[in-house]
């Protein structure tokens, strides 16, 4: 049947991208990137997303250099909003 081999092929073609979203989210979640949990990611466990890692200055809004809650949720919703700074 035509419309079973169709199905069939998008969601086979869409499986590695549904395995990479969990990876994607990881980078966007305070609790996964916050190992030590003191509450704030450092420099050191910001590479653990490479976006927060290339935009750690930019994020650390009071320079500190950690990132807070805050300035993480100030991020987000940044991101959710435009996916590229620049
Ligand atoms: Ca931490």
């Amino acid at each position: 049947m035509p419309c079973k081999r169709l199905l069939c092929s998008a969601l086979l073609a869409a499986a590695p991208l549904a395995m990479a979203l969990p990876d994607v989210a990881a980078q966007y979640s305070f609790s996964y990137l916050d190992v030590d949990r003191d509450d704030r990611i450092s420099v050191d466990e910001a590479k653990r997303s490479p976006h927060l890692s290339a935009n750690f200055a930019t994020v650390d809004l009071n320079g500190d250099g950690f990132i807070d809650r805050a300035e993480f949720a100030r991020e987000i919703a940044f991101v959710a909003v435009r996916p590229q700074r620049g």
